[in-house]
């Protein structure tokens, strides 16, 4: 081991300074090239385009996930790998927006995303509400080209298939049906896990019918083994493609994990479920990741922020034992 993975330093760097996501040192987007990270954290703290309305607060998820990082050190000795020694792990700060206007917001953070992906680095985003994937998977999916192919994974109690809502089509309901959409995504690599209860209305189930688009609801999941269920899933969005984007609401966690997110829902992935489909990500590649709907409002003892960190650092440490390690080249 090295020698910054003795405790004294690892305390001096989370006890001073400025707050960033496991302490790591801050590098806005468009200095990112050059800088050599190879993961890059930035925070669209915006919940402007949450249709949820009466369940405001996610715009606080960087926050409360910095926060909850901050507990945890950067070396897991179950994988042997330090997230600053494997990715030169930056926070760029928090996305810039245009109060009030969602579609200006999501052109905004298009573009850091865009700097961070151009840079080589894997964009961590985390919101703010479910909308920052219809930027994030544009971003992807112009990074790559037209000549190239891209998947998308969309973990989520809820399918966000609306076609416009109310005259909006980049709400925080509009992810799944947007990434469908990108000229450089096949169907078959479209993939929704873990819709259930009652916000699915039928216009969404409509939406994705019409794109045959695959869906694991919980039932489905619940009637196969997790491995095998799980791993067909995201195999298909995998398959025969040159980057995913993944995007990970808080909301496909069961609401007793993860109290603390705009829509809970019931009946959901368990912490070390949702851990596990974490890893078998990483696994599998690492283009793109957000995470959405974090609302540390109703997450008073910050359980669902540190479980969020824990999903997001078992994707990393996954992805640096299975590619890093063997010279994958990222974003490719
Ligand atoms: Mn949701």
């Amino acid at each position: 081991m090295s020698a910054h993975h003795s405790a004294p330093q690892n305390f001096a760097a989370i006890t001073s300074g400025v707050m960033s996501l496991l302490g790591a040192p801050h590098v806005p987007t468009n200095e990112l090239a050059g800088s050599g990270a190879k993961a890059a954290f930035l925070g669209f703290p915006f919940d402007g385009a949450n249709a949820a309305i009466e369940r405001p607060g996610s715009a606080n998820g960087p926050r409360g996930l910095r926060i909850a990082s901050n507990m945890c050190f950067p070396w897991s000795f179950e994988w042997d790998v330090d997230l600053f020694d494997a990715y030169g792990l930056v926070d760029c700060g928090d996305s810039p927006l245009a109060i009030g206007n969602a579609v200006r917001t999501h052109q905004l953070v298009q573009a850091e995303i865009a700097n961070i992906l151009g840079s080589g680095a894997i964009p961590i985003v985390v919101g703010g509400d479910h909308s920052v994937c219809v930027p994030g998977t544009r971003a992807l999916s112009e990074h790559l080209g037209p000549g190239k192919k891209m998947g998308y994974v969309h973990l989520d109690a809820h399918l966000d298939a609306g076609e416009e809502i109310g005259g909006e089509y980049e709400t925080n309901c509009s992810g799944l049906v947007r990434a469908a959409d990108l000229p450089n995504v096949e169907i078959e690599n479209v993939v929704a896990i873990g819709a259930r209860g009652t916000i699915n209305v039928p216009d969404w189930w409509t939406a994705v019918r019409r794109r045959e688009i695959s869906v694991y609801t919980m039932k489905d999941i619940r009637s196969r083994p997790f491995e095998e269920v799980l791993g067909e899933a995201l195999d298909r969005a995998w398959d025969g493609v040159d980057g995913v984007y993944v995007s990970f609401d808080t909301d496909v966690i069961d609401s007793a994990y993860a109290p603390g997110t705009t829509g809970p829902e019931p009946g959901g992935f368990t912490g070390p479920e949702i851990i596990r489909i974490g890893q078998m990500i990483g696994e599998r590649g690492l283009s793109a990741v957000d995470n959405t709907e974090l609302c540390p409002i109703y997450d008073p003892s910050g359980i669902t922020a540190r479980l969020v960190w824990e999903v997001l650092s078992q994707m990393l440490y996954a992805h640096a034992k299975h590619h890093l390690g063997a010279g994958a080249v990222v974003n490719g």
